[in-house]
C-alpha cells in the first residue's frame, strides 16, 4: 500500500513555488499540510494558491502543531542550520535546499544534528537530477566510456538572476556558493572525489558584493583532471541559462552534453547522438523548465528513499563532499595555490 507522507514547507519565496508545484505533480505520494514563512503574508499567499490547510510564521510552532513526516526547507542558507537543528530536535526528516549552509562549520553542525537524531537528511541538489545530466551519467556509469580521464563542467550565463533573487547581489561568497555548488556536485558525479582544488575567482559586474565568475581545476583521487566553471557575467547569444554543458572523456570514449539537451557519445560500441530533454509541465515555463523538471525528480527521489529506508544520493553526508570543494575553492582563491578538500569529522554530541 502506498504511504502518503505529510510534509510541511518553510520559506515561501521565489523558488518555493517550484517545490509546491512539484509536490502536487507527485500526486498522492506527499501532501503538504502546512507552510511557514517569517513573512506571514507570503505564507498566507502560498497556502491560498496551493490549497494548503494551514500556514504559520513560526517554524517551531508549525513543527509542534502539525507533527509532519518531513520538512521541506526552501529558505536561504543563513537560516538552514537553525531550521535543520529544530527538525532534529523534533525527530523530523528534512530535505533542505542548496547551498547546505553559508560555511563548513554550519554544514557539519546540521549534518551531525540529524545524525544524532537518527533522521534522514537530503540536500535538494537538483542539477544532477536534470534530464540530460541523468542520462549522460547513466551512459558514463555503464562503463562504455571506460575510466574517467578528463572533464569540463560549464555553467555560463548573463541571465538577470538578480531580478528573481536580489539577495545574490548582497552575498560576499557568491557564484561558487550559488551555482558553483551545483556544478561541482555534477563534477563529482562524473569524475569521483577530488583530492586537490585550484580556483581563480573574478568579480566582473559592478555593484555586487561577491565574485561572479569562478574557474576551478581539480585532480581527482582516480588521477583524472577536471575544470568546472560558473559565471553570471558571460555575455553571449544565445544565452543558454540554465543549462550545464559537459565534456567528459574516459579511457574508451567520451560524451558531450551540448546546448538544448543534445548528447554526443563516442564509444567503441558506436557513436550516437540523442536529445534528453525534460517533458513539458503544465506549470513550468522557459527558461526554467529544465530546473523545474529536476525539482520533481529530486523530490521523487526523496520520497523513494524514504519508502526504501535508504540514504538519498544527495544525503547530508554526500553533500558535505560537494561543499568541501566549495570551501577548498574559496581557500584556493585566498592563498593562490591548490588546496586539499576538508573531510567531515563528526561533531561530538
Ligand atoms: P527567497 O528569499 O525568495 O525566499 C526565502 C523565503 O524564506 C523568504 O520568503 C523568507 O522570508 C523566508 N525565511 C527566511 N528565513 C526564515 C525562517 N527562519 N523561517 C521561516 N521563513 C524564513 O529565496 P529563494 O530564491 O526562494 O531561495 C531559497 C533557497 O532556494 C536558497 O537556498 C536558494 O539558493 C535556493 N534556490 C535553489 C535553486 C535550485 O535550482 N536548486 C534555484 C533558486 C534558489
Ligand atoms: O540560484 C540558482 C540555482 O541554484 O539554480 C539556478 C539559479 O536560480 C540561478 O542561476
Amino acid at each position: 500500500m502506498m504511504t502518503v507522507r505529510r510534509g510541511a514547507l518553510v520559506g515561501c519565496g521565489f523558488f518555493a513555488r517550484n517545490h509546491l508545484n512539484a509536490w502536487r505533480e507527485l500526486g498522492d505520494r506527499a501532501k503538504i499540510v502546512a507552510v511557514c514563512d517569517v513573512d506571514r503574508e507570503k505564507a498566507a499567499a502560498a497556502a491560498a494558491d496551493f490549497a494548503i490547510p494551514a500556514f504559520y510564521d513560526d517554524f517551531e510552532r508549525m513543527l509542534a502543531t502539525e507533527k509532519p513526516d518531513f520538512v521541506d526547507i526552501v529558505t536561504t542558507a543563513p537560516s538552514h542550520r537553525k531550521l535543520v537543528e529544530a527538525c532534529a530536535a523534533h525527530g523530523v526528516a528534512a530535505i533542505v535546499q542548496k547551498p547546505l549552509a553559508p560555511d563548513w562549520e554550519d554544514c557539519c553542525a546540521l549534518v551531525a544534528a540529524m545524525d544524532r537524531a537518527g533522521r534522514p537528511l537530503m540536500v535538494h541538489e537538483n542539477f544532477r537530477f536534470q534530464a540530460p545530466l541523468l542520462r549522460a551519467a547513466e551512459i558514463a556509469r555503464s562503463g562504455v566510456l571506460g575510466e574517467p580521464t578528463w572533464g569540463r563542467f560549464s555553467f555560463r550565463t548573463g541571465y538577470d538572476i538578480y531580478k528573481g533573487q536580489p539577495y545574490l547581489a548582497e552575498v560576499e561568497r557568491f557564484v561558487l556558493l550559488d551555482i558553483g555548488v551545483h556544478v561541482l556536485d555534477v563534477a563529482r558525479v562524473f569524475m569521483g572525489e577530488a583530492e586537490s582544488v585550484y580556483c581563480l575567482g573574478q568579480a566582473i559586474k559592478s555593484g555586487i558584493k561577491g565574485e561572479d565568475q569562478a574557474t576551478v581545476m581539480m585532480r581527482h583521487a582516480n588521477g583524472a583532471v577536471s575544470v568546472s566553471e560558473g559565471s553570471y557575467a558571460s555575455r553571449q547569444e544565445p544565452d543558454l541559462f540554465p543549462q550545464t554543458l559537459i565534456h567528459f572523456e574516459g579511457t574508451k570514449g567520451s560524451i558531450r552534453v551540448e546546448a538544448d539537451c543534445r548528447l554526443v557519445v563516442t564509444s567503441p560500441e558506436g557513436n550516437f547522438t540523442e536529445i534528453a530533454a525534460p517533458k513539458p509541465l503544465s506549470w513550468g515555463g522557459e527558461p526554467w523548465l529544465l530546473i523545474q523538471d529536476s525539482v520533481v525528480s529530486t523530490q521523487r527521489h526523496w520520497l523513494d528513499s524514504l519508502d526504501a529506508g535508504s540514504a538519498p544520493a544527495t544525503s547530508g553526508h554526500d553533500n558535505l563532499n560537494t561543499f568541501a570543494l566549495v570551501e577548498a575553492a574559496y581557500k584556493s582563491i585566498e592563498t593562490g595555490g591548490p588546496v586539499k578538500p576538508e573531510t567531515f569529522a563528526a561533531v561530538p554530541a
